[in-house]
């Protein structure tokens, strides 16, 4: 029998370019060009743009792109200007913040001083790119949702690299900027302050992280799952029954007894999220400032053996 499906057979509608809603958007801004893709149609909206830039978007980018350059060039350094070399040990290569000596001084530009200056690129590109999802969601007369959430990860973003570093009293308790030297970073971090997994918040954000898997899981499928009724395109659901958003949350209460409301599961799902990196920020901010090992600290809370 065939059936509907929801994944690849969507029906791409061709015509006019949409450019939704324009009060209180200054047009100007967006680019004008629109494009359609069909391959992207398979997976969302077929059609890309008009993207509206405007000078938040243009600084973001442009401080992003600094600050990647800058990376890039610090690894062609150490790559000796060996295009070979450069491939090979890409994900090897880093860019290390000063050593501890120079504390919360300006390093040798040789010795730090050029990731404190990357560093800043990067800071105004995620901040820039905040205040841009704040802004357009105010343009469109819609709740600040997104950025309140994007804020949670620029919280742990900011906690590993600007506010710890700072209680710490030194640039050198940074991140580097590496693949694997981040991944270094991250384990030395935990050995440090006597292992990440005795450390209640860090125990916290992984149960949101697993929670954001799971939930989000359970929330796609069972949309997919009424999908066949138009569960995802349902207007009927405010007043009719026998719904397919009325199936989706009877089929919960028969397996578990409980079910969330169409707009209260995404509320679970943004606090899930937001609450990965925000408890994840308070636990990174905590160690070494006012936890120095948190096996002890667990031994001396009584849920780690004392000898
Ligand atoms: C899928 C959205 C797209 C985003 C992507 C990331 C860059 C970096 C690198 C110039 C889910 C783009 C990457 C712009 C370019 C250079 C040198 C988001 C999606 C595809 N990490 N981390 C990765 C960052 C920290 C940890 C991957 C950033 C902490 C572990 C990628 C930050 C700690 C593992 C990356 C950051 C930590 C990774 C894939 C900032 C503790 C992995 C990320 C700004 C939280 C995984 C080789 C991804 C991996 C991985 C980026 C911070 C731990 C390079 C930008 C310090 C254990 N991290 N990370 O898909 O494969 O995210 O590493 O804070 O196993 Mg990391
Ligand atoms: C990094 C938020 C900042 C990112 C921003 C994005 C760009 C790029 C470009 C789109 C990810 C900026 C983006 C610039 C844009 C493009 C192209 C979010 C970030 C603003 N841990 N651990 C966590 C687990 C261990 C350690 C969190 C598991 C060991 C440290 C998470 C295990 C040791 C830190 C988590 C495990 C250790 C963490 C991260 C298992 C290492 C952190 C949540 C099963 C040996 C971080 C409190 C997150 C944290 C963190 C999971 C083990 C160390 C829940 C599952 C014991 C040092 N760990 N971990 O969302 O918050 O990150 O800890 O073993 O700092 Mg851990």
């Amino acid at each position: 029998m065939a059936e509907y499906q929801n994944i690849f057979s969507q029906v791409q509608v061709f015509g006019e370019p949409e450019t939704g809603v324009t009060e209180d958007v200054e047009t100007w801004k967006r680019l004008s060009g629109t494009g359609r893709w069909d391959i992207l149609g398979w997976l969302g909206n077929a059609q890309i743009g008009p993207v509206y830039l405007g000078s938040l978007g243009v600084l973001s980018l442009a401080a992003g792109a600094t600050w990647f350059v800058m990376v890039g060039m610090w690894f062609w350094h150490q790559a000796g200007f060996n295009p070979v070399v450069f491939l090979r040990d890409l994900f090897w290569f880093s860019l290390d913040p000063p050593p501890p000596e120079y504390g919360l001084g300006i390093a040798p530009i040789a010795e730090g001083g050029y990731w404190q200056i990357a560093s800043l690129f990067l800071l105004i590109s995620v901040w820039a790119w905040w205040a841009r999802t704040y802004l357009r969601a105010k343009a469109l007369g819609m709740g600040k949702h997104v950025a309140w959430a994007f804020l949670s990860a620029i919280w742990l973003f900011m906690v590993l690299g600007f506010f710890r570093p700072i209680l710490m009293g030194s640039w050198s308790e940074a991140v580097p900027y590496g693949i694997f030297s981040h991944l270094d970073w991250t384990n030395l971090f935990s050995l440090t302050h006597g292992n990440l997994f005795y450390n209640p918040f860090h125990g916290l954000s992984i149960a949101f992280l697993y929670g954001s898997a799971l939930l989000f899981a359970m929330h796609g499928a069972t949309i997919l799952a009424v999908s066949r009724f138009g569960g995802d395109r349902e207007l009927e659901q405010i007043v009719d029954r026998g719904t397919a958003a009325e199936r989706a949350a009877l089929f919960w209460r028969w397996t578990m007894g409980f079910n969330a409301t169409m707009e209260g599961i995404h509320r679970w799902a943004w606090w899930m999220a937001v609450l990965c990196t925000l408890t994840g920020g308070i636990g990174i901010l905590l160690s070494g400032t006012v936890v120095d090992n948190w096996y002890v600290w667990a031994q001396d809370h009584g849920y780690a053996p004392v000898n």
